[in-house]
């Protein structure tokens, strides 16, 4: 029986995708390490440390910096990205997402959050969200990020219930990954492709249906 929500914040509750982009495009800059949209999906879900990671490898520049360099252009990149999120509002909301809530509050369920970023106390502050969520998995607690199962198994651990009686919604294939090796049933936002591994999965957040979802994890 279906129990509790874990999910995922940025591309699934709101869109921090643009933000996460324009703080670690301007930061690449800096560093001459120029990268579009298309290379930006690839930091999608991701950690900070690992993003980075990922940039300086994209540049051809992974050992070119020092642990404490590339903590501090991790920090910078942050400062710029926690000024962007100040913009966020509750009109911020993916579509759906609201009525989506509240139909999962009406039928008794839990709410979770399972995000890799350490800015997402934050963002469901100013999305007017953070009372819905009876528990968010601190990111720094973990020792291993998405497509690890940890953070979604931490999540139903801190609501107290198995996997099994969760599901999980994620935009991202490595949160995708990150759910299905946690044992529980997954549900996808995006397209047939990048969402094939997901146990159901809508193209967009309008689409989520609790019925739906209900339906699907009891015949699963
Ligand atoms: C989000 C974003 C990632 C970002 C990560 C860490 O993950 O998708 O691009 O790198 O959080 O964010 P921060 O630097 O704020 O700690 P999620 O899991 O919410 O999709
Ligand atoms: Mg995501």
């Amino acid at each position: 029986v279906l129990k509790g929500v874990i999910f995922d914040l940025d591309g699934v509750i709101t869109d921090t995708a643009e933000f996460h982009f324009r703080a670690w495009q301007d930061l690449g800059e800096k560093i001459a390490i120029p990268f579009d949209r298309e290379f930006n999906e690839k930091l999608k879900g991701i950690s900070r440390m690992d993003s980075l990671e990922r940039i300086l490898e994209h540049g051809g520049k992974n050992n070119a910096y020092t642990i404490e360099e590339k903590e501090a252009l991790a920090k910078e990149k942050n400062d710029d990205y926690v000024e962007l999120i100040k913009e966020i509002t509750p009109a911020d909301i993916l579509p759906g997402v609201k009525k989506f809530l509240d139909d999962c509050l009406a039928a008794g369920l839990k709410l979770g959050l399972a995000s890799a970023s350490k800015n997402g106390p934050a963002i469901l502050e100013n999305l007017g969200l953070t009372d819905y969520f009876e528990i968010v998995v601190d990111p720094a607690s973990l020792a291993n990020g998405k497509p690890d199962p940890e953070i979604f198994l931490k999540g139903a651990e801190m609501l107290g219930l198995t996997p099994a009686e969760c599901v999980g919604v994620e935009d991202a294939e490595a949160g995708v990954e990150s759910i299905n090796g946690a044992g529980m049933f997954s549900v996808g936002v995006g397209t047939a492709d990048s969402m094939k591994e997901a146990d159901m999965f809508v193209e967009n957040t309008a689409d989520l249906d609790l019925e739906a979802i209900i339906k699907a994890h009891s015949g699963k």
